[in-house]
Formats: structure tokens, sequence, C-alpha cells
């Protein structure tokens, strides 16, 4: 716990050196090559990351046995995050356990999961195949700790949720967890800890790491050939038994089974801390890198990311956790994202019952409401053309558009808007193409007369056509 605490303070220091110095890309050094033998040329990579660049909005599920305590054990309950519930209720393997004798989803619905997806306008969903907890929440062979071998439910949501994200059109990515609690060589070396309990870090019994690399692969092997995921969304990967070596040899074999795969950066050791980006002291392994519940202060030119964040303050079902984000903060950290380049992967963890909590299916239905809307200027696009950030909201850009994102509307009827390199041909109302809004050239930029009211509190969309 203090050490998690130390480590973020850590970080936020960190975050801080970052935004005080203004990188030119190049001096960044985090571009995410792959070692041989997938060497790939620019245009290459350009392609295999293009669906994911486009996309901008995902879904994360954290889905498997925590969602039984659902953040209670013993009667204790905690101010930490549910999916880690083994490591600081200190729950000794045998029985955690247990849990699977209660794991029984009968209200799950692919159908309906993957629905609530695209009406909030996500493009891809990433579920936990496996936690730190090692509970396989698909059918696998190489293991009897799996949803389908050890609990009573018997049925496989990963290749219901494989097959339904298809139909409806969404790209289906694994979560997978280096570091397992479950494993037998494992064990845990720390004071007042039971040896088998979780941890945030394990050690591994002589001989155990070549063991546990030859499951993980196979483990591996099974997601790939069966499910044919679009990303491979590591993690624990801060072990002091994982190096960077092992990272960039994972990093190939999961290319190798299947070349066109987008694999994160915490596959390796590039990662700083929860800030997410790489290290710039050499080429680390992994495509994008993973800022987790924060979201950069400035955009990475050049460089691929992706902000991970909970609607509430917990990742795997808690039951009790009620501090949720508003849609309108929601809504606004999915543009803030877009407006530098990044994407959001907005997290939910469904009940040990199998249903997605109420309080997330009405905000991801508010955000729908607001994409259906303004999905265009979301998808496909890239940062904000402005020098600094705007006084009175955020900015994307495609070619031959800029859309800006209003969150403050101006009182006196007219956005100033800075120059940005392009001429301003027209400007509308992205919900009302057909009526221009006058604008007129300033010593500075542009001014856009806008109504009085504005049509949207949250964030309204204007367009400039450029040239
Ligand atoms: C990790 C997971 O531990 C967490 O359960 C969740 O899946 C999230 C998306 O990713 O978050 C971390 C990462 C690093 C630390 C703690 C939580 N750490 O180094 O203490």
């Amino acid at each position: 716990m203090q050490k998690i605490k130390l480590q973020v303070a850590v970080v936020l220091v960190g975050i801080a050196i970052v935004i005080t110095t203004h990188h030119p890309p190049s001096a960044c050094g985090q571009s995410f090559a792959p070692s041989d033998p997938l060497t790939e040329t620019k245009a290459q990579h350009n392609q295999r990351m293009r669906w994911w660049r486009e996309a901008r909005f995902g879904m994360f599920i954290h889905w498997g046995l925590y969602a039984v305590p659902a953040g209670e054990y013993n009667g204790k309950r905690s101010e930490r995050i549910g999916e880690w519930i083994m490591e600081w209720a200190n729950i000794p393997r045998a029985d955690y356990e247990k849990f699977t004798t209660q794991f029984d989803p009968v209200k799950f619905d692919a159908r309906e999961w993957v629905r609530i997806a695209k009406d909030a306008g996500m493009k891809y969903i990433v579920i936990t195949s496996k936690h730190h907890d090692g509970f396989a929440l698909y059918d696998s062979k190489v293991s009897n700790y799996d949803i389908v071998d050890a609990t009573p439910y018997k049925k496989d949501p990963i290749k219901a949720l494989a097959l339904e994200a298809r139909k409806q059109g969404l790209k289906f990515c694994f979560y997978y967890s280096i570091l397992d609690w479950h494993y037998p060589a494992a064990y845990v070396d720390a004071p007042g800890k039971d040896s088998t309990a979780g941890n945030r870090t394990t050690k591994l019994k002589p001989g155990g790491k070549e063991e546990y690399l030859k499951y993980m692969k196979a483990q591996l092997r099974e997601l790939i050939t069966s499910y044919d995921p679009a990303v491979l969304w590591f993690d624990g990967e801060w072990q002091e038994w994982w190096t960077e070596a092992d990272g960039k040899e994972l990093y190939k074999f999961v290319r190798g089974l299947k070349p066109n795969i987008i694999i994160n950066n915490r596959v390796g050791r590039g990662r700083q801390g929860m800030q997410g980006m790489n290290k710039t002291d050499q080429v680390y392994a992994g495509d994008f890198g993973t800022p987790e519940q924060q979201i950069p202060a400035n955009g990475l030119p050049g460089i691929d990311w992706e902000s991970c964040m909970t609607m509430n303050t917990t990742w795997g079902f808690k039951f009790y956790d009620d501090k949720w984000k508003s849609g309108e903060t929601l809504i606004r950290n999915l543009i803030d994202i877009a407006s530098k380049g990044g994407n959001y992967l907005l997290n939910v963890g469904p009940t040990a019952e199998g249903l997605i909590p109420t309080p997330s299916v009405e905000r991801l239905s508010e955000m729908g409401r607001w994409m259906k809307v303004n999905s265009e200027a979301i998808y496909a696009t890239t940062a904000s053309p402005f020098a600094t950030q705007l006084a009175f909201g955020r900015a994307t850009s495609k070619p031959g558009r800029v859309y800006l994102h209003v969150f403050d509307w101006p009182s006196d009827g007219k956005l100033t808007v800075p120059s940005f390199g392009r001429d301003v041909k027209k400007a509308f109302l992205l919900t009302a193409p057909k009526q221009r809004l006058k604008i007129e050239q300033t010593s500075s930029g542009t001014s856009v007369i806008v109504p009085a009211q504005a049509p949207d509190s949250i964030a309204t969309v204007i367009v400039l056509e450029t040239n």
C-alpha cells in the first residue's frame, strides 16, 4: 500500500517534469519499433495500427472471480481496487479458489454487453482473459482453473463475446496478466503475508520461470488461435523476474502467431509507472503507451497511446463503490484524449451474475447520445492543430476540417479562435451543416459568431472548414 503510494508520488513528480519540458517528437525516443524478425516498414506499421488509431474509444472489461466477493471479505471492506482483493485481504490460494463455486453468471448476455459498448460509440472491447488472480475466463486446456472447468456456469463467455463482437462489428481484444498469483511455482515472500496470497510482486521457485513461460505461451496460443484477438493488452510486468528481453521475446512470439496483432507496452519494461509512456533510453517492446487513470497533459506527437480509466474507483466490481464520474466528465475526457491524439479505454466491472452495473450502463448511454451526433469529430481524427490548449475547450483535426469542442460557451456570442496555420473558409455547427456561422478574421486568428445559447452544455462541436 505504502509502496504504491510512494510510486504514485514518484510518478506524479515525473509527470510534472514531463509537462515543463517540451520535447520535439524526435527527442522522445518513443518509437515502438518491433524487433527482428518482425521488422516492418513505417508504412506497414501504419497499416497495422490504422483501425486502432481511427477507433479512439474502447471498452475495458474487468471480470473474474473477484466479482464474487465484490470488495468484501470476512466483513472487511477496502478503499483498494476490487480485483486486488486476494492481495489486500491476504487470501490464501486455497480459500480464494472457493469463489469458483459461487461464480455462476446466469444473467450474462454477450449480445447485450456488445450492444452497450456499440451504442456508447465504442469500437473495441478489451476483456480480462486472465487477471493477476490467475483465473481464466475462457476454456483453457492447459489449466483447470477456468470458468468452464471450475465453476457451475460451465460455459465459455469469451467465446460468446468474441462471436457477438464480430457480428456487431467491434474489435475483440484481450487483457492478459504476466503476474499470476495462482501459478504453483509462484509464491509470496513478504512480512505478514500468506505465501500463496496475492501480492504486488511474487517470486518464482527454482526452475519456475521456464515452466511458467511455457504455460503463459500455451495460454496465449489458445487465446490467439481460438478467438483471434485484435489487441493483446499485457499487464503485471513489474515483477523483478520479468525483463525487457523477456518482453521483446513475448512480443515476437505473439506477433509470430498473428502478425497484424497490436500489443501494449506492458509486455516489456519500458513503462514509467502509471504515467504509462516509455522511458527514452532505448527502444522498448510494445506498440502503444498505457497511461492509467490519467490523461497526459500534452499530446505526444508520433506516439500511440491509450488512457485506461475507471468510471468509479475500481476496475473489478465492488458493490459499495458509488464514486461515479458524471457523464459530462466522461464525455469531456473522451474529447480531451482525442484532442491529444490518444485513445480512451473506459472500464466496466460486471457482477458475478453477469450484469454490467446500472450506473455504468446509464453513463455509457449518455456518452452514446453525444456520440450519435458528434462522433465525426472523434473517429479518425488527429490531435489539435493549436499550439496551446484552447481556453474554451478542445479541438480535433482531419484533412480540411478542424472540430472545435466548446465546453465553455462564450457569453458575448463570439468564439475567439487563435490562428493555427490554416485558413478558415467557413464555420458551422456540426449538427447544422447548412447554416453557415459568420466568421471575422482578426489579427490573432478568427472569431466565430455563435448562437447566444450553447446547443449542447457538455460540448458543442463547431466545424471549421480549412484548405
Ligand atoms: C493494473 C492492474 O494491477 C489493475 O488491476 C488493473 O488491471 C489496471 C488496468 O492495471 O494497474 C496497476 C498497475 C501497476 C501497479 C498497480 C496497479 N503498481 O505498479 O503498483
